[in-house]
Order: structure tokens, then sequence, then C-alpha cells
């Protein structure tokens, strides 16, 4: 890599005094059709009254109020509800809860156990640093930064629609906002500001179209104002909504709520860094879980590993390439005719399944299996037999069990409501994990959850539907070309000549169904319009209903599909992450789930779904992982690297391995017909791989500390730019470049086939982690040249201390033996200083924990803190070997060790 003197670009406008923001959009802007439809909207409101707020009670920390139509009922989409209620808490000193709801508690509010609510503090509203005041009539409400007089929200912009199956709520917002959030999308990580629209409705979303609902409702957003603070406005609603982001005609920015039911629950954070606002959302939605160590090892998975040998061999060809590989998966592929539970006993024959799992296992390797929600409804299924019995699926309103089609063919789905459903569930996977009867896995996927129907609306016929469409497949046994290769490390059953399993051609030529195009109380109010209410939202999919579980479908508690749509997968991946517990109570769960909402992150991690192989997905996959981890709070995250639709290339997939090493959720994934891409396939991508996985594992420590206190502080574990910067006007639109942690500076190769990259160093001291060199950033643009394929530039952060692994290992396992170094990387005052976290690993108990603080004084290393863990019984090491110290006179020091981290130590230059 060269860094060229004379391409070191002076950022143009730096220097004016009103410093706009440098968004680095990259998705389309949002299309100008939308745009009459939002003013069309407005002005058929117009005729809308409004309410009044009467009989106002305030206490030192709440305010209640009733809100009366104020005139004539519109009706507009639907009935105006003509009472309402008006509660606001000042719930902590940072944290205020507007809520304004039916008085007569009809309206649908998410359920508590989907949500816990957090704890009210009764805060008195004095020494809170927002403050809320209304309006009476026409009501409306601001809610305003003390200290600084910020008007943060006004919903004065226009009256309060309350209606049966329409909400309307709008904010008037700053010019030109710096908006952050409200996934799932694939947009812009700095959210567009004009004739933008965020809808939220969980949709299996192929290829992740911009601008589009995707898998997962997150109604939170984040806005920053640079030395005037960072704030973050959370609706608790799970109805069916458009977020439109938009000017008026007269030039007024604003956001507008529109759900089709609900209530309006807002719950207002006023950081005022973005970092707190990050943990005020985390005590809101709760922190994330902790995740195995082994999780941020690096993963394998393809959907169409036709059968177990397949299997063995991609994990024989990575130990033969010398790349690591610490998760290997396999997709519906495993299972008999696509049935959860059950295994092919043709090509994935039980027996030869435990063997590859002992396999593995020896080899301190793991392997994680897919589930999806739709039950095969098909006699002799014991799963769906007993689920049958146990009364846990969904129903029809005349009792009989609603069916749709998935791929095992005619489904049922389970009801997460019902009373036995997390027992059944439980029961099921406890039975197919059995370690001596079943497969004994290390984590699960969970997917379709959104959840995903090939039924395509409320006319199909599911029966017919699978029947015609031959869904499943029925597989034709033929003998797959024996590659005659021996797998190297699997037993006998898996070498050329075994009788083990019956080997068949590639199912791609038989009539599979494609789905996939290649383009791409307070229980709610009844006898609504379930199919197509008056005010439609911009769903991608169609209607409501279309592609997923009819909205009309009650469930258990009496509940609709049509308010609890948004998180049937939540409540799927929750009730597994449950029954892994259950199975081994002692082991921190592994669960990855497509579908999420609100709160997902705190037992579950999630992947953004079905990329595809493209430069622009592999940009789109830097800002989806800013959003997750910063701003929605589920910090295991990760896209499909190399891609998963279509075929990837050599430098794609060379540069996503590079990239994706410094993302937290690392796994290789492809769709059934694109072309392999393993890692070892290439010559370069495996060389890229290499380096990206042995600098990745030797961090593994620095970024699971970061983690750790993400759990437990919610501070993210990836920053944006402007969260370390947040004076800097220039790094508020930054979405191809992150901190991984808060010390690295990751700055990748975006533009497509190309080997320059112009990255963004804030004014600050900065070092080339492959170097060590130093380097003054100048708050201006830095262009290098000659980025090879196996290269990505990397800074740490002056004023940081990273320790790390001095070597890496196969496998995270073996990583833990290796010495600790810890590295100084001093800032402009000379001084630096980091964290180290340690445990065992795996389990949820940890009596023996490290918590350690380095210091750097200029002279001298501290560490402070508690010194728990011991090492365990694995062998693992806690001796720091040696201290390097950089951007001394002499450049780079060494000072040797070793110290061990049963106590604490200091050391001078
Ligand atoms: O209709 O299980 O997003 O990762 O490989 C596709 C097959 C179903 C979608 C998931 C993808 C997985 C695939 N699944």
């Amino acid at each position: 890599m060269r860094v060229s003197l004379l391409a070191v670009v002076s950022c143009i406008g730096l220097a004016s005094a009103a410093p706009r923001p440098s968004p680095q959009w990259s998705d389309p802007p949002p299309d100008p059709a939308n745009v009459p439809q939002f003013f069309a909207a407005e002005t058929a409101l117009n005729e809308c009254p409004g309410y009044s707020a009467s009989n106002v009670v305030k206490t030192d920390s709440t305010l209640a109020a009733d809100l009366t139509l104020a005139g004539v009922a519109c009706n507009q989409y639907s009935d105006d509800i003509r009472d309402l209620k008006l509660l606001v808490e000042y719930q902590t000193d940072k944290r205020l809860h507007v809520k304004i709801y039916d008085a007569a508690l009809n309206v649908f509010q998410v359920h508590e156990q989907v949500l816990p609510r957090p704890e009210n503090e009764n805060a008195p509203s004095s020494a809170a640093a927002l403050q809320f005041d209304l309006v009476e009539k026409p009501f409306s409400f601001t809610v305003r930064r003390k200290e600084n007089d910020e008007i943060l929200f006004d919903t004065s912009a226009a009256q309060l629609v309350f209606e049966t199956q329409y909400v309307r709520l709008r904010t008037r917002l700053p010019k030109d906002p710096n908006l952050y959030g409200l996934g799932e999308h694939s947009d812009s990580f700095r959210l567009h500001t004009q004739g933008y629209q965020r809808v939220m409705y969980n949709s299996e979303s192929p290829n992740i179209p911009n601008g589009k609902n995707l898998y997962g409702t997150h109604p939170v957003y984040f806005e920053h104002r640079g030395d005037k603070g960072t704030h973050g406005v959370f609706l608790l609603n799970s109805d069916p909504m458009n977020i439109n982001i938009n000017q008026t005609e007269a030039g007024d920015q604003y956001l507008e709520y529109n759900t089709i039911g609900g209530v309006v629950d807002l719950y207002f954070m006023a950081g005022k860094q973005p970092a707190e606002v990050s943990s005020q959302y985390a005590e809101i939605v709760g922190f994330s879980a902790m995740y195995p160590y082994w999780t941020f090892g690096f993963h394998q998975c393809k959907y169409g590993y036709y059968d177990i040998n397949m299997v063995a061999e991609v994990v024989a060809n990575y130990s033969t390439a010398n790349i690591p590989l610490e998760v290997m998966w396999t997709d519906i592929d495993y299972m008999n005719l696509r049935m959860d539970f059950t295994t092919d006993p043709n090509h994935f024959p039980l027996k030869k399944v435990q063997e590859l799992v002992r396999t593995l296992h020896s080899r301190k390797q793991r392997y994680v299996l897919i589930l999806d929600p739709g039950v095969k409804a098909v006699g002799n299924y014991s799963t769906y037999e007993k689920g049958v019995e146990q009364n846990v699926f969904l129903k029809h309103e005349d009792g009989t069990d609603y069916l749709g089609v998935q791929w095992a063919g005619a489904v049922v789905w389970p009801d997460w409501f019902a009373p036995n459903t997390q027992k059944w569930w439980q029961d099921e996977i406890a039975s197919f994990m059995d370690p001596e009867t079943g497969v004994d896995l290390d984590g699960i996927w969970v997917d379709m959850n959104e959840a995903s129907n090939f039924c395509q609306d409320i006319t199909c016929n599911p029966r017919k539907k699978a029947e015609d469409e031959k869904i499943p497949p029925v597989p034709t046994e033929s003998p797959r070309p024996n590659t005659g290769r021996p797998i190297p490390g699997f037993p006998e059953s898996f070498q050329p000549g075994s009788s083990g399993t019956k080997m068949v051609k590639a199912r791609k030529s038989e009539p599979l169904h494609r789905r996939q195009s290649s383009n791409g109380t307070m229980k709610g109010l009844p006898d609504r319009e379930w199919f197509e209410p008056k005010y439609a939202i911009n769903n991608h999919r169609g209607k409501l209903s279309d592609f997923t579980i009819y909205t009309n479908t009650s469930n258990y508690d009496g509940t609709r599909q049509y308010d609890t749509h948004n998180y049937y997968g939540h409540m799927m991946a929750f009730a597994t992450h449950s029954a892994m517990l259950a199975r081994r109570p002692e082991v921190r769960p592994f669960v990855l789930s497509r579908s999420t909402f609100a709160g997902s992150g705190r037992k579950v991690t999630h992947w953004f779904g079905d990329n595809e192989s493209s430069w622009e997905h592999y940009r789109t996959s830097i800002r989806q992982m800013l959003a997750w981890v910063a701003v929605h709070q589920m910090p295991m995250v990760g896209s499909d690297v190399c891609g998963f639709n279509a075929n990837t290339d050599e430098k794609l997939c060379a540069r996503w391995a590079l990239l994706g090493a410094f993302q937290p959720f690392y796994r290789n994934h492809a769709e059934e017909s694109a072309i392999p891409q393993e890692f070892y396939l290439w010559p370069v991508v495996a060389d890229a791989a290499r380096k990206a996985i042995d600098t990745r594992y030797k961090l593994m420590d620095y970024i699971y500390t970061a983690l750790y206190y993400q759990t437990t502080t919610g501070v993210p574990m990836i920053n944006p730019l402007f969260y370390l910067y947040p004076s800097d006007a220039n790094t508020f639109g930054i979405q191809h470049q992150w901190f991984y942690g808060d010390a690295l500076l990751i700055s990748p190769v975006t533009t497509d086939y190309s080997d320059t990259v112009t990255y963004y160093l804030p004014k600050d001291i900065f070092y080339d982690y492959w170097t060590h060199e130093r380097i003054e950033g100048h708050g201006a643009n830095v262009t290098v040249s000659n980025v090879t394929l196996t290269d990505i530039p990397v800074h740490i952060r002056g004023g940081t201390i990273i320790p790390f692994r001095a070597n890496s290992a196969n496998t995270t396992t073996d990583l833990r033996k290796q010495d600790i170094w810890v590295l100084v990387c001093p800032g402009a005052d000379g001084t630096a200083k980091g964290r180290l976290y340690l445990d065992e690993g795996e389990r949820i108990e940890q009596p023996n924990v490290s918590e350690i603080e380095f210091t750097w004084d200029g002279n001298k290393l501290n560490t402070l803190g508690s010194f728990g863990f011991q090492g365990g019984n694995g062998g693992e090491s806690i001796t720091v070997a040696n201290v390097q110290v950089l951007g001394q006179k002499m450049g780079k020091r060494d000072i040797k060790g070793p110290w061990k981290l049963t106590e604490g130590f200091s050391v001078s230059l």
C-alpha cells in the first residue's frame, strides 16, 4: 500500500464558518414519485380537527391530561377516536416518556412480554435534562433540551390524528437534520431528509432493495446536532407504519409517523453525547446479551451443500488451505423434505451427521443448523402431531389450523402466544439436539420468520398450491459424481468407497420451486379492516397479507397478526433462545435471526439477509452495521460475506473477506445457485482471508472486551466516526469507515474494482496499524493508491491501549492459549488508556472475571482493576509477554515481560 503525499487532498469547505455535513450517500436518492403522495395525504388531513387538552394534572415527575377531539370528526381513513389520554413521565433525568392512548384502553399496545417496559424512576422534572411543554388548544407539545433551549420535538407541525386504523403525529425538525436508525433498511446511514419514507413491515426481501421495508422493525432514530448534542426518539409501536421525512412546500422540515394502529408511545433520550443515547436506548429496550467468545470466530455456510460429505469436504478444505474455520453451518439441505427437526436419511443420515459433529468438536470447531417457522402439516410427522395435540398452531376463525406454504409444502405456524408453544418448541429442540440421539448443535439459525409465506395473497389455497408447484420437490436418487478425494481428518464413512451416504446429484435440475427471483385489554380494537385498511402502508411486497401470515389471523390471546406481525420473528427467536437455555442452562445461547423487533438484541443476533454479491452490497454492509450496533443496540450482526445472491468474484470476495473481519458477525454464505465461494477457492482470496482472520483473531480479546462493555453499558462496540468526533461536521455522514471498538479506524477500499481509497482522517493522532508509523490527521481526506487485494487501511486512534494475542491460531480455543501483548498508542498529550475483559468465554455464570484498565501517563504503564480470571482449565494464557509503546523518539519501544494478570503491574520505559 502506498500513501501518495501529493494525493493528500485538503477538504475544501472545511474552514467555512457553518460546516455542512458530508453525507456519503451511495443509495439512490428517494424516488420523487413518493413526494406527491406525502402532500396528498397532508391535504386530505387538513380537515381533521385535532384535539384539545383539559384536566391537566401535574406532579413533580408526571403530567396527565385528557385529550378530546376538537371538532367534527374527519374520519379520513377510519373513525376518529374522541377521547384520548396524555401521560407524561420524567422517568429518569435523561429519559422522558410521552404516551397518547385511547381512554377506553382498547387500542392495541405492544405486549409487555415482548418489550418489558423500562423501570420508571420518577425523576423530578426540575432535575431533568429535557422539558415537556404543552399547548392545550389546539393540542401540541414540545420537548426541549433545557441546557441550550434546543427544541428537539414539536408536534405543532400538524394536527394529531388518532383514528381506529390511522394515527398521524408530525414533528418539526431543523433543516437537513442528521438522522440515523429507523431500521431495517439498506439505505444511507445518515438518512435522507427529503421525499424519504421508512416503512415498518417485516418482510422477506430478496436483494435487500433500497427505500423499502426489510426484515425487521426498529422505530428509533437518533438525531445529532453537533455541539448542541445528540438525542434519540423511540416510538414503541409495532403496527405497520410509514415514517415520512420530508419538507413541506413552504420548506419546513418534518418527520411524521403514520401508523395503522397502536398508540403513540414515545421515549425521548437526552444524550447528550452520541454514545449516551445508545446507553439510554439500551435502558429502554434492553442491553445486549453477552455472546460466546467463539461466535467471533470465522463461520462458513452455503445453501446447497447437498450432502454431509460436501459439508465435511468444505471443513477439510479449510484446514488444508490453512484458513482457520471456527463454525460450520448447514442450511435447509439437511432436512428431510424440508421438515424441521428431521435429517434427510439419504444425504444427511443422522449417524453421519453425529460423526461430523463429533469430528468438529474434537477439532474444537462448532456446528449450527437452520430452522424455519413453517411446520409441515402432514400425518406421521411427530413435530406436527405433537403440536396439534398441544394446540400450538395459529388458527382460522373456525378453529381449524391456519395453513400457508413454505419450503416443506403446506405448513402451519406456531402461535408463540399459545400456552404450550414454548414447551413444545423446547421439547422438539431438546430431542433433536440430544447429544446421544440427535445432533449436538452449538447454535441455531432461524430464518423466514417475518413470517415468509409462499402464498402470494389471500386467494391462496395452500394445499393446492403446494401440490401444483411440487413443494417440496421429491429428490431423485442419482449418483453424485464422486470426487474420489479423501476428506482428511474425517472418519472412514466420509472416505471414497465407503458405503455410507448415497450420493445424489445437485437438486438444481429438478422442478425446484423458485421463489427467490433472480433480481432480484390493549389487545386491539375489534372489527377492523384486516386486509386493506384505507390508509395503506407502502409495503414493497404488496398488501398486508401478501406473502405472509394473513393479518386477520388471531393469536391465542385474541390479539391479531395485524398488530403483532412485526414481532412474529422476534418471538420465534426468543422462543428458540429459551429452548437453547433449557437444554444447556449454563451456556450462553447463540441464535441468529433474520427477523427482529426493537429489543431483539437482548437475546439474539442478526445477519442482514439476502444481499447480493455486488460492490454496492459490500458497501451497504458497512452502513447497516453502523445502524444496528450503534443505534438499534444489536451488536452481533454482519452481512453474508462475499454476497448471497448471484455469483461473487475473486476481487470482491478478497476485499469482503477483509471487510467482514472487522465486523462483529463474520460469516461467508451464498445462495443455492450461486457459485461456491469458500475462501480457499481463489489464491488471492485465500491470502486475504488468512491475513484477515489472523488479524481478527489477534484482536479478539479487544473486541470481546468491547462487546462486554456494550452488554453492560450500551456503549457501542462499533463506532460511527461522529460518535468519537461529535463536533466534526465532516464525520456526520461517513458511512464507509468505522471504528472497530473505539480504537481502530477501518477505511476499506469501497469503489468497485479499484485499488484506491479516499478516506477521512479526523484532526487527531493516528498510527498505521500495519507499520506502526505515527500519522497526524488533519480533519481532511487522504487518498491512498495501490491498495492490493490483501490490504485494508487500518489506523489506531492515538490515546488508546490495545491488548492483543501475540499469535493467531486455528481455533479460538487455541487462540486463548497465546500470550497477550499490550500496544500503547499515545495521543497528542502523550497519554493513553485501554481495557481488557477476560472470562471463561462461554458460560453464563462467570464467577472469575478480570476487568483491567490500562493507563499510560507518558512514561509508565499502569494496570488496575480486578484480576479474577485465572486462565481456567483450557490452558489459557493470562500472561502479558510484551508491552509495545508507539510514537516514541526512536519510533516503537518494546518492554519485555512477562507479567501475569493475576494482579496489577506497572512498568516504565
Ligand atoms: O428462501 O434457507 O435468508 O440465508 O440460505 C430462501 C435458504 C430461504 C433465506 C435466507 C438464506 C438461506 C435461504 N433462506
